[in-house]
């Protein structure tokens, strides 16, 4: 007899970004996104303007193909798919007043499709697609007045599709904010940095429409369930000396504070210590604080990796990682991009979100980027991934695990279910799909979609609720 951890209504599915997956950039009234000016990812020079190299401006077509994709999802019994809106399709500009009928509908569209085939919708609101012209006119998020157009827009979606729509997610890794202002928080970068007062600000603005969406949905959506989403990362001692575990408690804290203020609703001790030691004055006001006790629902999160942390600044080379680096780990191995491998890091993250908030969570990304070979297979092609099941099998154990452990586990929508544009390198390349897509880096590809072996790998994990998963 085979048993499963996960509980029944467990909601198995994927993700994507609507920047990484939908192309059509300037369709139906778009406007410009931070993303349409990022040609090479997060490490490379910005344009001016949008430029052919960039992948994002065409992704994966998913906006002219989004219900056969949507069927694809279905093929392999997804109960849940993770999508964001594109900010730029509602409020073009981001500071208009009224949004652009054009771009509900096409969400509209998207959410019948997901209907038909029973999919439940967990949505985005913000994935690192701030309207370009908010980071040019505005600065981004270190101007207080990005509140009040999020608010805006963070209002029309409720209104728009509160009935339809049960999960939210406000801002997409909200404490990446720091380590990528321009594609988190839309903050043009100058030479030399953007001053750490304007950074902690914008992370303020943040928090804050955070919360306020979340009071908004309360009012005008009352069955929507929001949650934050942070990128979650085990920080490991590189040694067991104290000095090494207070540098881990101290790189913890300025990720955790993000899910501290969304939980309780004020910021943590520690933080405050942090801004006083760097002589950082928060403009926060009454009506700040009162937004902030809006808590969330529930807490999402991404996690792909670990990284260990030391005291010893001669060994403080950063390893290379999603967005915010560490230390390398010598016990773990790195997938081809240096993102070091780590199942049982999931497990540890699960307990130590669900031991210190005692919110369901729910595992939002989880994947492996990898290259991979398309071949022929009686007639048929394919990718013959094992790399990627033996990745997401061995995560998935670990979720399994936690769940024993007793945490709350509302989920899991593996990153990338149908291959995407990456958000780091910009490259197409890095694939985590289960569903192959027919595009190159150079843009060459006629966009058709084969499924790899790991697409029928998944559909077997989801049919069994987990069943099928190898310890
Ligand atoms: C997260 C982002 C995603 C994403 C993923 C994988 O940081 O939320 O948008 O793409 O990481 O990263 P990459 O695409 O760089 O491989």
């Amino acid at each position: 007899m085979t048993t499963t951890p996960f509980p029944d209504g467990f909601l198995w599915g994927g993700a994507t970004a609507a920047n990484q997956i939908e192309g059509a950039y300037d369709a139906d009234g778009k406007g410009l996104s931070v993303q349409d000016v990022m040609p090479k990812g997060i490490s490379g020079p910005r344009s001016a303007e949008p430029t052919p190299d960039n992948l994002k401006l065409v992704g994966i077509d998913h906006y002219h193909r989004f219900a056969e994709d949507i069927a694809l999802f279905a093929e392999m019994g997804f109960g849940v798919y993770r999508f964001s809106i594109a900010w730029s399709r509602i409020f073009p500009k981001g500071d208009e007043t009224e949004p652009n009928e054009a771009g509900l509908a096409f969400y509209d569209r998207l959410l019948d499709e997901l209907e038909k085939h029973g999919i439940e919708p967990l949505v985005t609101i913000s994935h690192y697609e701030t309207p370009l012209h908010l980071a040019e006119q505005y600065g981004g998020w270190t101007n207080r007045a990005l509140i009040g157009f999020y608010e805006r827009y963070a209002r029309t979606l409720f209104e728009r599709f509160g009935g339809r729509v049960k999960y939210w997610l406000t801002f997409n890794e909200i404490n990446s904010l720091l380590h990528a202002p321009f594609m988190s928080g839309g903050i043009p970068v100058p030479e030399g940095g953007v001053p750490e007062q304007q950074l902690y600000q914008a992370m303020h603005h943040e928090l804050v429409a955070s919360a306020r969406a979340t009071r908004i949905a309360r009012e005008v959506a009352p069955n929507a369930k929001v949650g934050c989403m942070v990128l979650s990362m085990p920080i490991y001692p590189l040694t067991p000396s104290p000095a090494d575990a207070v540098a881990v408690m101290d790189a913890d804290h300025g990720n955790l504070v993000y899910g501290d203020v969304h939980t309780r609703g004020a910021y943590p001790g520690y933080f405050l210590r942090t801004l006083r030691e760097k002589g950082i004055e928060l403009d926060v006001t009454d009506q700040d604080r009162d937004d902030l006790s809006n808590t969330v629902d529930f807490v999402s999160f991404s996690y792909y990796m670990s990284i260990a942390e030391t005291a010893d600044p001669s060994l403080r080379a950063t390893g290379e990682g999603n967005i915010m680096g560490g230390v390398s780990n010598p016990t773990l191995e790195a997938s081809e991009w240096g993102w070091q491998i780590d199942p049982v890091g999931l497990r540890l993250v699960l307990n130590q979100f669900w031991d210190r908030w005692q919110k369901p969570l729910f595992i939002v990304e989880n994947g492996l980027g990898a290259r991979d070979q398309l071949v022929e297979v009686d007639g048929e092609k394919t990718v013959i991934d094992d790399y990627r099941i033996a990745y997401l099998n061995d995560h998935l154990v670990q979720v399994g695990e936690a769940i024993e452990d007793g945490v709350d586990v509302l989920g899991y929508t593996s990153w990338g279910c149908i291959d995407i544009v990456s958000a780091s390198t910009a490259q197409l390349s890095k694939r985590y799909g289960f569903i192959y897509v027919d595009r190159n880096d150079d843009g060459t590809g006629t966009l058709d979609r084969y499924r790899k072996k790991s697409f029928g790998w998944y559909a077997d994990v989801i049919r069994t609720n987990g069943a099928t998963l190898t310890r």
